[in-house]
């Protein structure tokens, strides 16, 4: 059987945290600390969702996100693009609209938008209201979730929305992926757990290598 794939972007102005959410995703880990040096292209993870199984293909931006002119080409393929603002940033919830609109110039409809308010764990000095987040996500009709990095907050659950929502050729008679999507994550203990991940790293000679991490990583639904 052949997995399916999909390519995943990271967009939002820098310091949102998009790296620290594909870290926390792939590696279950956080570094407050973390510096990246050299520019990843993307880091991949085979996930179980349900019955099906997928790899994802997390694009990160190594401060692309600076030089707009390189966003369409980075969009281009994209099943799924997840917009990132910081919930203590006003400006970077401001200029999510503008992030959307370059995914939809350049992908129309053919691509899932999740906007995610990021850094959760800091709700006591927030800007940005949950209500606010949630009325953004309804006027430019996307999916949206809080989540935090550090804590891993909503991490897990807001992957797994995504994925739900990328397009599979098969859809059984009597699937009922609401349904489904409920029961599996109020009881995460009877996730599936087929996951490993790999990246590829481009390094500062520019030379670029593939490397590989096994096991779950965070990455089970
Ligand atoms: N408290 C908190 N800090 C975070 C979180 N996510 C990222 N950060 C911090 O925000 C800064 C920018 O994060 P980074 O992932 O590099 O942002 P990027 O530029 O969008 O990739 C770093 O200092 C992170 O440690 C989070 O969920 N909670
Ligand atoms: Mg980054």
């Amino acid at each position: 059987m052949t997995v399916k794939q999909y390519k995943i972007v990271f967009l939002g102005d820098s310091s949102v945290g998009k790296t620290s959410l594909i870290a926390r995703f792939m590696y279950d880990t956080f570094d407050a600390n973390y510096q990246p040096t050299v520019g990843i292209d993307f880091l991949s993870k085979t996930v179980a969702v349900d019955d099906r199984t997928i790899k994802l293909h997390l694009w990160d931006t190594a401060g692309q996100e600076r030089f707009r002119a390189l966003i369409p080409s980075y969009l281009r393929d994209a099943a799924a693009a997840v917009v990132l603002y910081d919930i203590t940033n006003r400006a970077s919830f401001d200029h999510i609209e503008k992030w959307v609109d370059d995914v939809r110039s350049e992908r129309g409809s053919d691509c899932t938008v999740m906007i995610v308010g990021a850094k959760s764990d800091l709700s006591p000095s927030r800007v940005v209201s949950v209500s606010e987040g949630q009325q953004k996500a309804q006027d430019l009709e996307t999916l949206w979730s809080e989540a935090s990095a550090k804590s891993g907050e909503h991490v897990k659950t807001l992957f797994r929305k995504v994925a739900l929502s990328l397009p599979f050729d098969r859809i059984p008679a009597n699937d009922d992926r609401s349904k489904l999507q409920v029961e599996s994550m109020s009881d995460p203990s009877t996730a599936q757990s087929s996951s490993g991940g790999s990246k590829t790293v481009t390094t500062e000679n520019g030379q670029r290598r593939q490397e590989n991490s096994g096991g779950c990583g965070g990455g089970c639904f």
